[in-house]
């Protein structure tokens, strides 16, 4: 006799976030801190993407839809330290694209701020690791479990909305980059006393849909990729030296690939049926609900899987 309520368990874990993704744990110095969401805070888009049209100029764009302080703690960290955002239940970052850390200073607590002031971009990912960007190997991300950077070492003091974002573009060329963002809650310590970044972003503001990287076709056989966002800010404080926290420049990538003649995600947006174990419905589903094999069955209450 199987056990029903561990098989299911087990079930959502494997199907919920099979190609969606939620960086909602904080680390610190390459350890976790508190666990889902104790300093990140929870959005009410659980693992969905936001696609482009929903939010590149909506203030959704800054910590995802229907983000909350709520439930959030500040953790405190010093400026030169290592933070990153691990994914929800051990997921991996499964589509292409770029990823990006912005930071945001809070007049006063973080935890009233909104993110309505200026942002500084302090860290990105590119297609450097292989390959052109058609590649999905050649985005350095891919299928990583986590992103992290260094805290600039002259980033002034003080409580910092710290945004971190990955942008899947395998539908980019329809019109719907897939955007993925959680904000944590920092208090920096031992930073500068003065001073601010530059060049400053708003959010929204720094995206349009129309950006290159944004609306990107990586099934043409694309050699280059530009970053979207501008470039890395650099902070002049009077701390150490300006921090250049560079990762990867959005320059000329070449070594093209031809690229792969089906996208990865027919349950998500193909007209044709779901796969075992694949979404079938639920809490904001949208997609094909006819399962291929079995019948879809509820889970939760959320969300539902074709189970054979
Ligand atoms: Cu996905």
């Amino acid at each position: 006799m199987v056990n029903t309520s561990s098989l299911l368990a087990g079930l959502v874990a494997v199907s919920a976030a099979e190609a969606h993704y939620i960086f909602s744990i904080l680390t610190h110095n390459g350890k976790q801190v508190g666990t889902d969401y104790t300093y990140i805070r929870k959005n009410t888009n659980t693992y969905m993407p936001s696609y482009t049209s929903e939010v590149v100029n909506s203030p959704d764009l800054r910590c995802n839809k229907g983000a909350t302080n709520a439930a959030s703690q500040t953790y405190t960290v010093k400026a030169g330290d290592t933070v990153g955002a691990k994914i929800w239940n051990r997921e991996t970052i499964e589509h292409p694209g770029p990823a990006f850390v912005y930071m945001s200073k809070a007049p006063g607590s973080v935890s009233s701020y909104d993110g309505s002031g200026d942002w500084f971009k302090v860290w990105e990912s590119g297609p450097t690791c292989g390959g052109g960007p058609g590649t999905d190997t050649a985005w350095c991300t891919w299928q990583d479990t986590e992103m992290s950077f260094k805290i600039p070492a002259n980033i002034p003091s003080g409580e910092w909305l710290v945004r971190f974002e990955h942008i899947a573009i395998h539908e980019g060329h329809v019109g719907k980059a897939q955007f993925y963002m959680e904000c944590a809650q920092l208090k920096i310590e031992g930073g500068s006393t003065g001073g601010t970044g530059s060049p400053a972003v708003k959010i929204p503001g720094v995206y349009k849909s129309t950006d290159p990287g944004i609306a990107f076709n990586k099934w043409n056989n694309p050699t280059s990729y530009t970053m979207p966002g501008g470039p890395i800010a650099t902070f002049g404080g009077s701390g150490a030296g300006a921090v250049s926290n560079v990762a990867v420049p959005g320059g000329n990538v070449t070594t093209p690939e031809t690229p792969a003649p089906v996208v990865e995600e027919p349950a998500e947006d193909a007209a044709g049926s779901v796969a075992l174990w694949k979404q079938c419905g639920g809490s904001g589903y949208t997609g094909p609900t006819a399962c291929a094999e079995g019948s879809c069955k509820g889970i939760g209450g959320w969300f539902s899987i074709c189970m054979p």
